[in-house]
């Protein structure tokens, strides 16, 4: 595919994704869907990339939905729109490697919802939080209903959704929205520094603690605990293996 909105750089096992129609604060529309769709498929049929991080061009991380495309659509094809934001979305949670959003800007509506299927959240000083949807008579239509209210607690998401309050970065670290908030310049160096750390463990282990932790919230907890001692089980004898015989033999592991 020929991208023109999305631009990937990969550097010592790290990829970037930013996304780039800075002229519309990066709105998402149908081009950027089909895009990370298959750019999604892309990254599933490498291995050269053990952590992403995705990150906006300009001073927005992604204003919302496009809404001149949305403006005309009828119940039907609202719905649909809807549908493909769930399936790329629910594709990023599903991606085999940790996925990192690095907020630099605007994270509105579907730009706040794009950033909660990420795994965690690191934001410039910058950053604004919302989903202002009932702005335009409208509600989230990304799962933000679901990932927020999962992510920061009923009622803290319901504040966000009934007001349409954009919130500061250091708000959103508060209510658990933003796991880390750092100066404009140092957004990308400290989400590399965070990728890098991760990419630096047992690989094995870090794609089943995804699977499992992400799987865990799907389920309820007698399953997810089962899940948990099978993967468990399963690093036994490989990975595992190397990692506590390392520690025993007092030097680093040779993953
Ligand atoms: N969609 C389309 N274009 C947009 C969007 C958007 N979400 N946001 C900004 N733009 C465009 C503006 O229209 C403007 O274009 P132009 O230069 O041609 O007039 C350009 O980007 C720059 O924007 P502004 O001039 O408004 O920039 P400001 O710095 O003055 O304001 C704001 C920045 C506050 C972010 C402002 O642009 C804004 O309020 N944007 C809309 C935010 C919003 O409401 N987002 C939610 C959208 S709805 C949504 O995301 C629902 C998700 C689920 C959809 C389900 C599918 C059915």
């Amino acid at each position: 595919m020929n991208y023109e909105i999305l631009k990937l750089e990969v550097q010592n096992a790290i990829g970037i994704i930013t996304i780039s129609r800075p002229q519309a604060l990066n709105a998402l529309n149908s081009k950027f869907f089909a895009e990370m769709d298959q750019m999604l498929v892309d990254l599933s049929q490498r291995n050269d990339i053990k952590v992403l991080i995705i990150t906006g061009d300009g001073k927005a991380f992604v204003a919302g939905a496009d809404i001149a495309e949305m403006v005309d659509m009828n119940e039907e094809q609202g719905s649909n729109f809807s549908k493909v934001g769930h399936n790329t979305f629910n594709a990023i949670e599903k991606l085999d490697m940790p996925v990192i959003a690095a907020v630099n800007g605007f994270a509105l509506g579907g730009g706040c919802e794009l950033a909660m299927s990420c795994d965690i959240r690191i934001a410039s000083t910058f950053a604004k939080f919302g989903q202002p949807e009932v702005n335009l008579g409208m509600i989230p239509g990304y799962a933000g209903t679901q990932r927020l209210a999962r992510l920061v607690g009923l009622s803290n998401a319901l504040y966000l959704l009934y007001t349409a309050d954009m919130i500061s970065a250091d708000d959103a670290m508060r209510i658990g929205l933003v796991q880390k908030v750092v100066e404009a310049d140092q957004l990308i160096p400290e989400a590399i520094t965070i990728a890098t750390k991760i990419a630096s463990k047992g690989p094995k282990a870090v794609k089943k603690i995804k699977y499992v932790t992400r799987q865990g919230m799907l389920t309820d907890f007698n399953s997810g605990s089962e899940l948990e001692s099978k993967e468990f089980g399963s690093l036994f004898g490989n990975e595992g293996a190397e990692g506590m015989r390392a520690f025993l033999e007092k030097r680093k592991p040779n993953w």
